[in-house]
């Protein structure tokens, strides 16, 4: 029976349930020596004077490493993500530099690296280093940043400034003049943390014999970061092995290419000749890892009185934090997502991308399109409040028909190409949605008798996109070995996402084995030489059409050499079980023993030919896959506290093609936690002068099991054209739309039309929400 969309249990689950898996923090090597990093106490200030004679005396310290011992290392970081082809648009690349020589621009950056024979040495030294600090007056502020006397946090810019891009189509001035509704509002959506379970970890060795660097990286991209540490550190690609093992989340900033750590751990391995292993912290992660969100929208958007979308226009700030080696996929992210299932005739959208005294924003699960919801959600349901039309409606009187795709949204998107959407049907999605969740049955009759018993249960519903699997590659290798298990390796890393169970049903499917026979290598430079890594929902679609198209070439070498062995057509063959039958017969031969014959001591190579079972492709998607779904939620607001609980939870979900249903779910259940810790709990509280003031976790509250609801998800299936599994990804989606939900919900439950209040930002808090409805 085919695995191929059955909700299998996982390949990797038992030994991580065992705790036999192999984390960055379990590799020990002989001889070990441990870093710890000084980081910058200041959000803004001159370094004069660094001094590491009392840390370099400590017993067990074996170096210790400022900006100035790295020589011609002393190098900023590479830009990631060049800037999109806009034209008429600004941008300021301005990355990283490995250690602060001159000026630290945010609290965390590192400023000098210890290595000693302990982690606790290293702390204590790092404690005795003495640094002679200019505070500088900080950007804590993201609108305080463009005032005209904002301090500059790069010196050599003349404002803060770091992008400007405008995208228009349309004509939204005219769209304005004959709307019958023109409404404008602010909206603020401001930063969080990601919080992975494991935070960063590096280790390093220099093997002196083999001449080879391996490196143990929690990194969401392994060859990017081998083929850059190889460019950086002067060694050859083959020199080097980065091995991203399994990782506890990445979630986004784990794709940061590259943090200084990244490069000095290695760095110092190959200098001193000894391993060296680096374990962020939780404090450190707070500071030192990339956040994402923090934006401020000035929206506005012009219907006809039945409530059709004429023009939207928006104008955005969005904070990119110290530097931006990331380049503009946030923000761009949110400028096109803001678009969602509509047909928006007129579109007007220009931000401004702007450097602060804060940790460096890059994208974290749903990359900007959160914001973009939001905006365009939040819009919707205040058009319809005030046209008194209901909410589901007015969505539905916007959706992009179904025989409209694919759909040119005519903007400029995260990679590059025209944004258009590969295919959709977005009106079964919402009516299964309307459906799941009562809609009818809770506004004519639930809400009133909960109403009249003086309780405030209020209903959401939020549409969205999901931008999955862009480009621009991914390879795989799929073969048979001697043993008859089937081994896969791809370029890509994972953190969490079930690639070793889906990646083989995938291979499973088209060469006949059990998924438990696939033994799926991610993350191993030394497995698979190319790939760009996992991000942007794209593990599915790219790296998973490279297994097929793999694994179908291993196929048609099975069926060709069994042919031969039978001295049969390959039409009477049949590949199951691990064996290829003569089909009607009891002539049978295992995988192994057919891949031994395709390898044979003698004959294999003949001209056209090649032994062996296997085969690596590639696979590029012209433009990327568009998902979409509708989450819907009924909560209960504590009148007394303001806290909500939520009571229903659905997800209708259109993500093409299933893989595994199962792995599906836990996709979207995570990103729902995540999506409902960012809409309620987590909020980085900073200071003016861009001190973070809740770097615990003690203080950043995440939800936890009891703060996440049941959920009940359903699917439509609308194939992507562009790949041959015709899926579409799944990883962001259920964190993109819960902020946008959260405002709805909680608007209808407290019956706030009626009293004129609007929740028009995030996070929310208890707290947040008695100021905004009590006026407080
Ligand atoms: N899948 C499926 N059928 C589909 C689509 C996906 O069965 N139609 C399965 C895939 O085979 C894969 C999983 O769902 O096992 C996620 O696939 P995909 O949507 O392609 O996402 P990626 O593999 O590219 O993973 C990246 C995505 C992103 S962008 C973030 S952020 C995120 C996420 O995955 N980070 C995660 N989910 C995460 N889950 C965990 N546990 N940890 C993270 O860091």
């Amino acid at each position: 029976m085919t695995s191929f969309g059955r909700p299998l249990t996982r390949n990797e689950d038992p030994r991580l349930l065992r705790g036999e898996a192999l984390f960055v923090d379990d590799v020990e090597l002989p001889g070990l020596l441990h870093a710890a990093f000084l980081r910058s106490p200041h959000a803004h200030a001159r370094l004069l004077a660094i001094d590491t004679a009392a840390a370099r005396a400590r017993p067990g310290v074996v170096a210790v490493v400022t900006a100035a011992d790295l020589g011609e290392y002393w190098q900023p970081g590479p830009l990631l993500v060049p800037p999109p082809p806009v034209p008429g648009m600004e941008f300021h690349q301005r990355c990283q530099v490995p250690l602060v020589r001159d000026k630290a621009r945010h609290v965390g950056e590192p400023v000098a690296m210890v290595l000693a024979e302990s982690r606790y040495l290293a702390e204590d030294a790092v404690a005795d280093i003495l640094v002679d600090w200019e505070s500088l007056p900080a950007v804590g502020d993201l609108e305080a940043a463009l005032a005209a006397d904002a301090p500059l946090v790069h010196d050599d810019l003349t404002s803060n400034v770091a992008a400007r891009v405008h995208q228009a189509r349309g004509d939204y001035a005219a769209a304005a003049r004959a709307a019958h509704l023109v409404l404008k509002r602010r909206f603020t959506y401001d930063r969080g943390a990601s919080i992975p379970m494991e935070t960063r970890g590096i280790v390093a060795d220099w093997d002196r014999r083999a001449d080879r660097l391996t490196v143990w990286d929690t990194t969401q991209a392994p060859v990017v970061i081998r083929n850059g540490l190889a460019a950086m550190l002067g060694l050859s690609e083959r020199q080097v092995r980065v091995v991203a093992p399994n990782i506890g989340g990445g979630f986004g900033p784990k794709m940061m290419m590259f943090y200084p750590e990244e490069v000095l751990v290695p760095w110092a391995a190959l200098r001193l000749g000894r391993p060296v292993k680096w374990i962020e912290d939780r404090l450190e992660h707070f500071f030192a890892t990339t956040h994402e969100r923090s934006q401020i929208h000035d929206a506005e958007i012009a219907l006809d009185a039945q409530g059709k979308i004429l023009g939207v226009r928006d104008v955005f700030l969005h904070d990119t934090g110290a530097y931006d080696p990331y380049g503009l996929t946030v923000p761009l992210n949110s400028q096109c997502t803001l678009l969602g299932c509509y047909v928006v005739p007129a579109y007007d959208s220009a931000f401004t991308a702007v450097f602060t005294n804060r940790t460096l924003v890059t994208p974290y699960r749903g990359a900007g399109r959160q914001h973009g919801v939001f905006v365009m959600e939040r819009l919707l349901d205040l058009a319809a409040r005030a046209l008194g039309i209901d909410r589901a409606e007015i969505r539905r009187r916007n959706f992009i028909p179904a025989d409209a795709f694919p759909f040119d949204q005519g903007v400029i998107y995260q990679d590059f190409s025209r944004l258009s959407y590969d295919s959709g049907d977005y009106e079964p999605i919402l009516d299964k949605a309307l459906a799941a969740i009562g809609y009818d049955d809770f506004l004519a009759r639930v809400q009133p008798t909960a109403r009249a018993e003086g309780r405030a249960l209020g209903i959401g519903l939020v549409c969205y996109v999901e931008g999955t699997g862009i480009g621009p590659y991914e390879g795989a290798r799929v073969q048979v070995q001697g043993s008859g298990k089937v081994s896969l390796a791809t370029g890509i890393g994972s953190q969490g996402q079930g690639h070793a169970t889906a990646f083989a049903q995938v291979v499973a499917e088209q060469i006949g084995v059990d998924i438990r026979d696939v033994e799926v290598v991610t993350g191993d430079t030394d497995q698979f030489q190319w790939g760009v890594g996992t991000f942007a929902s794209r593990g599915a679609v790219v790296a998973g059409s490279a297994a097929h198209e793999a694994a179908k070439v291993v196929r048609a070498k099975i069926l060709r050499t069994a042919a031969a062995h039978f001295e049969c057509a390959e039409a009477d063959l049949v590949l199951a079980d691990g064996a290829v039958t003569v089909a009607g017969t009891d002539r049978r031969i295992a995988l192994g023993a057919l891949a031994g014959l395709a390898n044979p001591m003698r004959g294999a190579v003949t001209p056209g030919t090649e032994p062996g079972l296997e085969a690596t492709r590639y696979f590029g998607p012209a433009s990327g896959a568009t998902a979409s779904g509708v989450h819907a939620m009924i909560l209960e607001i504590d009148r007394a506290t303001l806290r909500p609980t939520i009571l229903d939870y659905v997800v209708v979900h259109d993500c093409g093609t299933v893989i595994n249903p199962l792995i599906l779910a836990g996709q979207i259940h995570g990103g729902v936690a995540q999506g409902i810790g960012n809409a309620f709990f987590e909020k980085l509280a900073w200071d003016s002068e861009g001190q973070l003031l809740n770097a615990s976790l003690a203080d950043y509250l995440i939800p936890t099991a009891l703060d996440v609801p049941r959920m009940r998800l359903e699917h439509t299936v609308t194939p992507s054209p562009l790949n041959p599994l015709g899926v579409k990804g799944a990883g962001e989606a259920g964190a993109i739309p819960v902020g946008a939900l959260f405002a709805q919900a909680i608007e209808d439950a407290l019956g706030l039309p009626a009293r004129d209040i609007e929740i028009r930002e995030m996070p929310l808090s208890p707290s947040r929400l008695w100021e905004i409805t009590e006026g407080g």
